[in-house]
């Protein structure tokens, strides 16, 4: 048999496959560390690091070692019966993040749920609010996840739009607006929970205020409302930190002596590099006077808190404390920043540079509707760096966090050549 081009292989998808998504025109077939190969053989920097969930690199060795030899041991036992890695996992894992408990499940969109589930619960059996009056304060572009609830408070038409009756009991509020806060609070007795993404990622990394997050937790303190941190994309070191929430501190790990910047969650919400990229693995991690009203049989999943993702999830950690991967995402993302920052004052073409760790994004001096920052993508590509535009004119740029200063210094010589080449 003749072996398939990428053409070959990107027009079987197109006849096989859904038209969910409309990826860039690249197949690729192998991954290590911060490159990926395409079926012909050309290497890219990964500058997407599949929306964050390769933080750790790709085929980390130490995170597949984990994952072979727990695949030749034990898969799946579903929760029915006990398993002799989850424990150990959930203990390693509460001590890591600093809760009393996990609740193990397998996608980002999954623990979401999990969370409003568990948010409304506390609502009713804890809070005193009516029986299914419990409302959760969401942000305006938010991005949660794609299941029926989670795009019934999303304000993105595409992620909406046909896919109703909605899922009622969410109130909107604008992002990195803290008198909206307050007053959307105060004009309801039913709020329950307040849910909201560090930095909003696919609203174009979007980055609030740097104390957004501890006086909207004071707000919520004060009215006894939960705040629920979605750090599915900004958490494991993404941003220069453990989590996004712990603001300057960049101890990898959940540290004793909390520095004044962290802000503590009621609800932690965790998934993609939460397995390295490896396997689906998410989390949701609360104290047990929130997560104890959750009783057998209410809430659940076949493949959650399974020996595989286990294992997985456990090395993953490691190497993110062992590698210092936070310290070098927010060292490395200060120097990218500063690059990107030149390239702007030089060029006409980019409007601004944004981000924290990491996760960053340029905007570009065009319309969302143009296709420029497409066009710049795909001319990235060919310079051996793959990228994904965002909302139209922004491209997203979020390497693994295993990068060298040396190899971040090659990929800002590609970006600029591209950006001057335009
Ligand atoms: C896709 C975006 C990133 C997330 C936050 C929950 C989830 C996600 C903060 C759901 C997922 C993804 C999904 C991916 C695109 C991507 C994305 F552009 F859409 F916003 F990363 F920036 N909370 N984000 O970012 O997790 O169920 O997917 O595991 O292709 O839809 P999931």
């Amino acid at each position: 048999m003749l072996t398939m081009t990428s053409q070959d292989l990107m027009a079987l998808e197109d006849k096989h496959g859904a038209h969910n998504y409309h990826p860039l025109p690249v197949v690729l077939a192998k991954g290590d560390g911060v490159y990926v190969w395409d079926v012909e053989g050309k290497r890219y920097y990964d500058f997407l690091s599949a929306y964050s969930a390769v933080n750790q690199g790709h085929c980390h060795p130490r995170i597949i070692n984990a994952l072979k030899d727990q695949a030749e041991t034990l898969t799946l036992t579903s929760r029915a019966f006990y398993n002799d890695q989850l424990g150990e996992y959930e203990q390693f894992a509460t001590e890591y993040f600093g809760f009393d408990k996990l609740l193990p499940m397998n996608t980002g969109a999954e623990a979401v749920e999990t969370a409003i589930k568990l948010c409304r619960k506390w609502a009713y059996e804890k809070k005193g609010i009516a029986e299914e009056q419990a409302q959760i304060i969401v942000c305006s572009n938010n991005f949660h996840g794609r299941t029926t609830t989670i795009i019934s408070f999303s304000n993105d038409p595409d992620a909406r739009k046909n896919f109703g009756p909605y899922t009622p009991g969410f109130v909107k509020v604008e992002y990195d607006n803290l008198e909206a806060l307050e007053a959307a609070i105060q004009e309801n007795d039913n709020i329950a929970g307040f849910l909201v993404e560090p930095i909003q990622g696919e609203a174009g990394v979007y980055t609030p205020a740097d104390d957004y997050m501890s006086k909207a937790k004071a707000i919520c303190e004060k009215y006894g409302v939960l705040f629920i941190a979605d750090e599915i994309q900004t958490g494991i070191a993404r941003t220069g930190a453990l989590l996004a929430v712990c603001g300057n501190c960049t101890c990898a790990g959940h540290c004793e002596q909390q520095e004044a910047t962290y802000t503590r969650p009621d609800i932690l919400i965790l998934g993609k590099a939460l397995s390295g990229g490896v396997y689906p693995v998410s989390a949701v991690l609360a104290d047990d006077h929130i997560i104890e009203v959750i009783k057998p049989g209410q809430h659940g999943s076949t493949f959650g808190g399974n020996p595989l993702a286990a294992a997985v999830a456990t090395a993953a950690l490691n190497v993110v404390k062992d590698e210092k991967l936070a310290q070098n995402a927010r060292k490395l993302g200060q120097r990218f920043r500063a690059e990107m920052q030149k390239l702007v004052d030089e060029s006409d073409l980019l409007t601004l540079v944004r981000g924290r760790g990491l996760l960053n994004a340029v905007v570009i001096n065009d319309t969302p509707d143009s296709s420029t920052a497409w066009d710049i993508c795909l001319k990235l590509r060919d310079h051996g760096l793959l990228a994904k535009p965002t909302h139209g004119n922004i491209i997203r740029f979020a390497p693994p966090l295993v990068m060298t200063e040396e190899q971040l210094m090659d990929c800002v010589g590609i970006i600029r050549k591209t950006i001057l080449e335009f």
